[in-house]
């Protein structure tokens, strides 16, 4: 049956673990008007209305990682500006969390620039974050490499709602853009999350120069991931200068579309974040995004070590859009 002769309420909410390469590059080659269709039709059916999650984003731990991800300012194997910089301590990670509470954020995600969790005192005050953050009444997560089993259950008793661990690209364009750590160690942490019963966060980035068969094929091995990831965050490439990446040409606005709306298509009912790489977007490839299934953004002036659109533009732009948002709760 063709999705594009159905009207939006005969329209079943169908949920796939068999996609194949060849289906998911006809999805992101199809005429736009059609991709767009159809990603409203799945997304209006599984997700009824465009109530967009606002996620704050901190970093805890800067700089001074040991992977050699060739996007990342965060690397040491990267000259970029941003160096080692002591963990923040509990009690700051808080306060940002309560102002971001206080700004409308619903989840508050927070970053470690590390190759794995080690234990001893920066995990113990990891977990005081996690139990302040949901005592704060928001939703937490974590992004912070590899864990161990237990340190996963720790992380689930500490109450984490979610863990943020991303594939980045297809496994064929994998070796260009990372040495440090295999595909399938990749794959064996997000079993670990879910086996400990965490939500998965994980998605990846564009505009490495990777092909869209790699778009395709990374598409695939997280729409075939069973359950899918409960959040998918779709990151185009900040270019951050002293990366091998700095003279990447950035990504038109309509390949990002494109990759929101596709991930829509093939994980109905998951969370798709809008995320890093916002700034090159645009307002009306932002709303473009919107309406081809993004319910997320990140909110707040900077995402890790970069920048992001500001809170009142943020506002602005989902009130051009005629979304909904919890901010407008608070006004
Ligand atoms: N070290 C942990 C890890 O790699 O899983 C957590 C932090 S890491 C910075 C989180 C994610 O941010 C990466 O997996 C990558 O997808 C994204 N990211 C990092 N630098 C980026 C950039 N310059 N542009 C777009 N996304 C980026
Ligand atoms: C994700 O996929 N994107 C966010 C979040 N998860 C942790 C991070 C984007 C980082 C962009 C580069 C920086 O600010 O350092
Ligand atoms: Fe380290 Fe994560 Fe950056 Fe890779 S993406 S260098 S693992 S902080």
């Amino acid at each position: 049956m063709n999705l594009l002769d159905l009207k939006p309420k005969d329209h079943q909410v169908l949920l796939r673990h068999d996609w194949t390469k060849e289906e998911i590059q006809c999805l992101l080659e199809k005429p736009l008007v059609d991709l767009l269709w159809e990603a409203q039709l799945v997304h209006r059916n599984a997700n009824p209305g465009y109530k967009v999650q606002l996620a704050s984003l901190l970093s805890v731990k800067t700089g001074g990682c040991e992977e050699d991800c060739a996007y990342c300012p965060q690397s040491i194997y990267n000259s970029s500006d941003v160096t080692g910089q002591p963990e923040l301590d509990v009690e700051s990670v808080l306060e940002r969390a309560k102002a971001a509470k206080a700004a409308g954020a619903d989840r508050f995600c927070m970053g470690w620039a590390w190759r794995e969790i080690r234990d001893g005192a920066p995990f113990q005050a990891m977990l005081e974050m996690v139990r302040g953050v949901r005592d704060i009444g928001l939703e937490a997560c974590v992004t912070a490499g590899m864990l161990t089993d237990t340190q996963a259950s720790l992380l689930a008793e500490a109450g984490l709602t979610s863990y943020n661990h991303n594939l980045d690209t297809s496994p064929e364009h994998y070796g260009e853009i990372i040495s440090t750590r295999t595909y399938e160690e990749r794959l064996e942490t997000l079993n670990r999350v879910r086996l400990a019963g965490i939500s998965l966060c994980c998605g990846g980035i564009i505009g490495m120069g990777e092909s869209l068969g790699d778009r395709a094929s990374l598409l695939k091995v997280l729409a075939n991931l069973d359950p899918h990831p409960e959040s998918v965050p779709i990151n185009s490439l900040v270019a951050v200068e002293g990366t091998p990446l700095e003279g990447q040409r950035s990504v038109d606005p309509l390949e990002m579309v494109r990759m929101v709306a596709t991930a829509r298509i093939l994980m109905p009912k998951s969370r798709v974040r809008l995320s890093a790489g916002r700034e090159q977007l645009g307002r009306e490839a932002q709303i473009l995004c919107l309406q081809a299934g993004a319910d997320s953004i990140f909110y707040g002036d900077t995402l890790l070590t970069t920048s992001n659109p500001d809170v009142q533009a943020d506002r602005e732009l989902l009130a051009q859009a005629g979304v909904q948002a919890n901010w407008e709760m608070l006004e």
